[in-house]
């Protein structure tokens, strides 16, 4: 079998075919090396006693983990010093972070450990970030620099810390997979061109929140679950990690649709999970990758964003059946 093509070599290529400049290149490397990093705190967290809550809580007023700070510094003391990103947003951050003394062309917006409620069962977590530019000319970074909407991604991904750490890369030209080497701690390309499956029969939403769905939601899902006796005319499967990652890692793999929907439980909040580090990253990989990524009403990545913290409804995955959802919340 031949060697895979690293993640130094795949950039070194992507530089030229996609002209990538050599400072998103730098951004991408040091990505990668603070999954690295964190994959390590992740493997010795309860032999060094960081598992567990601190008793702060983030920008959405959830309970910050010990890892959930230690993975958000190993991004900032990867990127900050590089001197090509100009600021960084983060979910465990109040607000952006301008890196002192920066002037670099591009912005980091990063959910530096995805499903952090997972951590103390040792389900798999991960990371996710998003890419954009920093707007030319902005005298001194300010919060609305970020509010880009997804469309102006220049590249995202994710890392999935599971029974191996993975790394999922997309610059706008497809969607590349890498598996990072337990010894030497190299990203290789393992799933080059990865493409959703169509045609899909598996479904992926926290079913405890069935009495807050609307009626749009609750349709599509009991039309699933109601198998080949139903309209759908097949059976079903379903599968809820509680990691979007690992439940997105799966359906790059074999297909299904992920749904963390618009819900009656708290009126005030337009769904749980985080347009700008969470769903805008994530969408963009799943268009890439020959899927479709829809609030219900409408592309995700086409929203203009508010805050940098805001949430969004999601639902995303094998474009038949996200396509099929937006049809009965247009039907209402
Ligand atoms: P987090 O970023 O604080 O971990 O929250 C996001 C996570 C997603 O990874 C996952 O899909 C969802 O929250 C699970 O929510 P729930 O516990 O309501 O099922
Ligand atoms: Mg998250």
């Amino acid at each position: 079998m031949s060697q895979p093509v690293s993640l130094t070599a795949y950039l070194t290529e992507a530089a030229v075919s996609h002209r990538i400049d050599e400072a998103l290149v730098t951004v991408v490397q040091q990505i990668g090396a603070a999954c690295r990093e964190i994959s390590g705190a992740l493997n010795h967290a309860a032999l060094a006693g960081i598992l567990g809550a601190t008793e702060s809580a983030n920008a959405s007023g959830e309970t910050q983990k010990k890892l959930d700070l230690v993975a958000n510094d190993a991004f900032i003391h990867a990127l900050g010093p590089t001197g090509v990103v100009a600021g960084i947003a983060s979910e465990e951050l109040d607000g952006p972070y301008p890196v002192p003394g920066a002037s670099g062309d591009y912005l980091v917006l990063l959910d530096p450990l995805d499903g952090s409620s997972n951590i103390d069962v040792n389900i798999s977590v991960g990371s996710i970030f998003s890419i954009l530019r920093a707007p030319r000319g902005a005298a001194g970074l300010s919060d609305a620099d970020f509010l880009q909407a997804g469309t102006a991604q220049v590249c995202a991904g994710f890392a999935v810390y599971g029974p191996a750490t993975v790394l999922v890369l997309c610059f706008g030209h497809g969607v590349q997979g890498f598996t990072m080497h337990p010894i030497s701690g190299e990203f290789l390309l393992t799933q080059p061109d990865i493409r959703i499956p169509e045609h899909t029969s598996e479904f992926a939403i926290n079913t405890s929140n069935q009495r807050w769905w609307q009626p749009p939601v609750q349709r599509y899902i009991a039309e699933c679950v109601a198998g080949k006796s139903g309209p759908r005319g097949r059976d079903f499967n379903m599968r809820w990690v509680g990691s979007m990652v690992a439940d997105v890692y799966r359906l790059l793999t074999r297909g299904g649709i992920f749904m963390y929907p618009r819900d009656t439980k708290d009126a005030t909040k337009p769904g749980k999970l985080r347009l700008m580090y969470e769903a805008n990253p994530i969408g963009y990989v799943v268009e890439q990758a020959g899927g479709a990524a829809s609030t219900g009403y409408g592309r995700i990545l086409e929203l203009a964003p508010e805050q940098v913290h805001q949430r969004v409804a999601v639902i995303m995955g094998s474009r038949e059946e996200v396509e099929r959802v937006a049809s009965y919340h247009a039907a209402g």
